[in-house]
């Protein structure tokens, strides 16, 4: 196995043997095999465009794909080759009907090719691509296939570099396109995009400068893809709003709910009412706290826990099930294992998996059913949180923002944004945020708020010092507000603003939304705990030189360049 998609890559190279994360080798296979025929899909798909199919079911299919191949997500090998298989079906299946509307997809081998090749035809052939030809049926032709098609089958170092960096935009984008269409909105030019641009990573007529314009055309459609999300969000549930959390507990037994899939989290809420079962959100799920359509629940309790990497004990101590709508998922101890729900792109082998029926709705009871038999849970901390700095809310409060800005009580934002994850080196955050001038302001977004959410860094003018609008998909609000103090302060380029740029990134969500900063021009991004070790040394140097792109080095440093910059 070879896979280096996430900022845990092993030695900052690529796991070899097993993930980090926890991937085998077995399944690794399966989901570069996975990737690779949801390419093959993508170039029917694209070709179908051309004459005018559309098919919205391949268009989910290649969505669903792409999200159950990010970092911890699905574990589970044997979903993730029935992927391949229906993956393969609805190929063949897409193939007759683009042929049918005049495309030219491997008409050789649908209308009998072999014959007219013998007839001396060989004009009237259309060659595809081995992805969006081959085919397999056994686990070891699967097995076979996937040694060939991995990361590591584009040689050349930078286009594989650049090749990587789209596909993983890609599944970033494919997570927030999921959310999104969970909840009934949809954008077909976005799934055409992803079509057009997976399809082009297998296309070894473009060079590195064409990969550079894709990925900068892929953060245009990741901006439009949590646009779309922020609209299914709050139209759905109202607009995030300043809101105090608890992060204690209370007597009854609970569920926890992980991940950050909305859409099951209104399910869960309405299924449990009545019940005596408390719902606890944990991790990114934290920003479902925030919505007002949720807060009508009296039995939604608090946020427990903390960030996705420290589930294992925490899990344990919640004596509650859990259920996982997303990743991130870490491989479950035993003691909680069979307390451990899957629904989604999710899925851990061993694990209960909850299936939506056709409608989308989704049957909760087991997991009503266990936690009525569950221990409530152990309190492993006490207080409060505030969060629900959504653009709605920050920009209700422009005035005051405006005006501290002006009168210098805010002399900097700190877009902090992003992943938390378990390296040691990440506490780098935590003393970053206890560091930063007492008249500097944390905008934040996505499961990194953990290093710094609980230090109580306090307001200006009753403003507090970290603002969180929610999960990483708001970072969307972070954009909107700045775009906002742009237009306030009459600046013609977001880099004027007062605003610097430390995220910290773990798996491909992030790279969308670095690809969709990118895109909107902002300029001097520091990227940490490490730059990504898919970035081929060329690579890097493109967005140093194009983008001002960096890496974090201490705290004491980084806070004076930040500053003087
Ligand atoms: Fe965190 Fe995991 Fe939200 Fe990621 S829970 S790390 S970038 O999935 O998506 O922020
Ligand atoms: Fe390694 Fe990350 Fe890939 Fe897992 S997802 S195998 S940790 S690079």
């Amino acid at each position: 196995m070879f896979c280096f998609q996430c900022q845990e890559a092993a030695g900052c190279k690529g796991c070899t043997k097993i993930g980090v994360c926890g991937k085998t080798e077995d399944v690794a296979r399966a989901k570069d095999l996975l990737v690779y025929v949801t390419k093959g899909l993508a170039i029917v798909s694209s070709e179908g465009r051309k004459v005018g199919v559309v098919d919205s079911i391949v268009d989910r299919y290649i969505t669903e794909n792409l999200f159950t191949t990010i970092t911890n997500a699905n574990f589970d090998r044997d979903v993730i080759l029935g992927r391949v298989r229906e993956t393969l079906k609805l190929r063949e299946e897409l193939k007759s009907n683009v042929v049918k509307a005049g495309g030219k997809v491997g008409e050789t081998r649908i209308n009998g090719g072999l014959l007219k090749r013998i007839l001396g035809m060989a004009s009237q052939e259309v060659i595809m691509p081995d992805a969006a030809e081959w085919s397999g049926s056994t686990e070891v032709d699967f097995d076979a296939k996937a040694e060939r098609v991995g990361v590591l089958a584009t040689e050349d170092e930078d286009i594989r570099s650049l090749r990587e960096l789209i596909v993983y935009g890609l599944k970033g984008l494919s997570a927030y396109m999921k959310h999104a269409m969970n909840l009934g909105y949809n954008d077909e030019n976005i799934h055409g995009f992803m079509a057009r641009a997976l399809a082009a990573t297998l296309d070894d007529s473009l060079g590195a400068d064409e990969l550079v314009a894709l990925a900068l055309e892929a953060g245009k459609y990741g901006v439009d893809g949590m646009a779309l999300l922020d609209k299914a969000n709050t139209g759905s549930y109202g607009h995030p709003e300043i809101t105090k959390v608890d992060i204690g507990v209370r007597g009854n037994p609970g569920i926890l709910i992980s991940g950050h899939d909305l859409k099951d989290l209104d399910m869960l809420l309405k299924q449990t009412e009545g019940t005596g079962v408390d719902v606890y959100t944990h991790s990114e799920m934290l920003a479902g706290q925030y919505y007002p359509e949720f807060k009508k629940y009296g039995h939604f309790a608090g946020n427990y826990g903390n960030a996705w990497w420290k589930q294992a004990e925490e899990f344990e101590k919640f004596n509650g099930p859990i259920l996982m709508t997303t990743n991130c998922v870490v491989t479950p101890k035993d003691s909680y294992r069979e307390r451990l729900f899957t629904t989604g792109a999710s899925g851990v082998p061993g694990c209960k998996h909850i299936e939506a029926a056709e409608s989308g709705e989704k049957d909760f009871s087991q997991v009503i059913e266990m936690a009525k038999n569950c221990n409530s849970p152990t309190e492993i901390e006490r207080g409060e949180i505030v969060g629900g700095f959504a653009h709605n809310q920050v920009l209700s409060l422009a005035d005051k923002v405006v005006d501290a800005v002006k009168a210098g009580a805010i002399k900097r934002f700190f877009v902090m944004a992003g992943c938390d994850g378990r390296a040691k080196s990440r506490n780098y955050y935590t003393d970053f945020a206890k560091a930063i001038p007492k008249d500097t302001v944390i905008l934040t977004a996505g499961c990194a708020k953990y290093k710094y959410n609980k230090l109580n860094l306090g307001e200006i003018g009753g403003i507090s010092r970290v603002l969180d609008a929610g999960q990483c998909n708001d970072s969307y609000s972070l954009v909107v507000i700045a775009l906002k103090l742009k237009e306030v302060f009459g600046l013609d380029d977001v880099n004027e603003l007062p605003i610097s740029y430390n995220i910290a990134w773990y798996e491909q969500k992030a790279v969308i939304v670095l690809l969709s900063l990118l895109h909107l021009g902002v300029k001097n991004i520091h990227l940490g705990p490490t730059l990504p070790a898919f970035l081929s040394p060329n690579v890097a140097n493109v967005l140093v030189d194009s983008f001002g792109i960096g890496g974090i080095t201490n705290v004491e440093d980084d806070i004076k360049m930040f500053m003087e910059s």
